[in-house]
């Protein structure tokens, strides 16, 4: 193992921490307790809770208007890898990474897939693009990609998101995650059954390269960068594309590409029931965008989707040939803040809105529902939600040797001044948007 950070840095701010930690887990366990609930129990499930960062986090994202590029920021694979070891050795739940080709290309993977190793990561679902081009690249996405009216241009988008699984097998990934941005910004500029079919023809074309225990990840979104119509739009064409294709097709849902106001957590239990639940992107949004950090405007409205998934967790669709073993990543555009220390608050959030829906008491709420007693249904949940469960988070943490205090261990460490000095300048254009 190499890790960046030093172990006895993290050991040593930790032993600052440990008795006040104690106190408040005890404390938090003596309550728990009260309501039958064992502390340890909890602890040992966060323990087991996972969530992947992506690579393209790593660095700082931006708007259609700018970049504001931080110094120190990563601008290769090997330095993005770099970045997530350093959240994953603090918070201890984000072990694996989601690539994204061509961005994260190299001429030898299983090298790559060692360094990972040697840096404490894995990797999970590799990621696809064929919403942007790249210099040299025969055919232009503008006219849509798996969906395009031009034969050739569906021919290369296949074959590119093929390659995307052969990487994918060599650094030991199962899911390819696959996000079209294909659509339409006028009315009348494609005809919608006609882009469905197509669409539905190449990624047939695609599940039928998929590798034993793969499964192809299908990811809608409403809107942007096609602001008309999308062709993958909603979780109803998801879950229709993901039946037609075929059991090894699922759809992933992503918090924030969505119509504002709709029941998110209610697709979460919706696409569980149909076996179809297969991934879930991690963000947060005040308008229309997928991009703010998780947690940090509507935590309630995350818990509630955690709320879905340990009842899905507790209910596997065994009968619909699915278990329950959703592929989670953080995905959001850190515009202005450090990306490692964006992703060390949003997987405290996530993890934290996991904790509180363990808490929830399930043989309560379930009769409160099929009593029709309104307000102890929504006590059930609420007396979960209200409780801090910081120290459970906490103690997981340091016990697998990670840091109580993620972002004050972050700064001391100085990680982010040190690569300002060692890495190359990131330019304004060099980010992911
Ligand atoms: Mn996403």
């Amino acid at each position: 193992m190499n890790l960046p950070l030093s172990a006895d840095l993290i050991a040593e701010r930790n032993a600052r921490d440990a008795e006040a930690l104690a106190d408040e887990y005890d404390s938090l366990g003596r309550k728990l307790a009260r309501r039958g609930i064992a502390i340890d129990a909890v602890k040992d499930r966060i323990a087991r809770f996972s969530v992947a960062v992506p690579t393209w986090g790593a660095g700082r994202g931006g708007t259609r208007f700018a970049r504001f590029p931080l110094p120190g920021e990563p601008t290769s694979i090997h330095e993005k890898l770099e970045d997530c070891a350093v959240i994953q050795q603090l918070c201890r739940i984000t072990p694996r990474v989601s690539p994204h080709f061509p961005w994260d290309t190299v001429s030898d993977y299983a090298a790559l897939r060692e360094e990972a190793a040697s840096l404490g990561l894995g990797f999970d679902a590799v990621n696809s693009n064929c919403f942007q081009d790249q210099p040299g690249q025969a055919q232009t996405y503008a006219t849509g990609s798996l969906s395009s009216t031009v034969e050739a241009t569906r021919r290369q988008a296949v074959e590119h998101t093929i390659a995307c699984i052969e990487i994918g097998q060599k650094l030991g990934s199962r899911d390819l995650t696959v996000w079209v941005g294909d659509g339409t910004n006028f009315p009348g500029q494609q005809d919608f059954a006609r882009s469905l079919d197509r669409y539905l023809e190449a990624a047939g074309e695609v599940y039928a390269a998929l590798p034993h225990g793969w499964r192809m990840l299908l990811e809608h979104k409403l809107f942007e960068p096609a602001f008309y119509s999308t062709v993958i739009s909603d979780w109803g064409t998801s879950i229709l594309a993901a039946q037609e294709l075929g059991p090894k097709a699922k759809c992933l849902v992503d918090l924030g590409h969505h119509a504002q106001g709709v029941n998110i957590e209610q697709i979460v239990a919706r696409l569980h029931r149909f076996g179809k639940l297969g991934g879930f992107h991690f963000n947060d949004s005040k308008y229309g965008d997928d991009d703010l950090d998780s947690g940090s405007i509507n935590p309630h409205q995350l818990f509630l989707v955690f709320n879905e998934l340990v009842e899905a967790e507790l209910n596997p669709r065994t009968d619909k040939g699915d278990g329950f073993d959703p592929a989670y990543m953080i995905d959001q555009s850190h515009n202005v803040t450090d990306p490692i220390e964006s992703m060390l608050s949003s997987a405290e959030a996530i993890a934290q809105c996991l904790a509180k829906a363990l808490l929830v008491d399930r043989e309560a709420l379930h009769a409160a529902q099929e009593g029709n007693d309104t307000m102890m249904a929504f006590q059930a949940l609420r007396g979960a939600y209200t409780v801090d469960v910081s120290p459970i988070l906490a103690m997981a943490r340091s016990e697998a040797g990670g840091a109580i205090d993620v972002l004050g261990t972050y700064r001391a460490s100085k990680w982010r001044e040190r690569k300002a000095q060692e890495r190359k300048a990131s330019g304004p254009g060099a980010g992911i948007v």
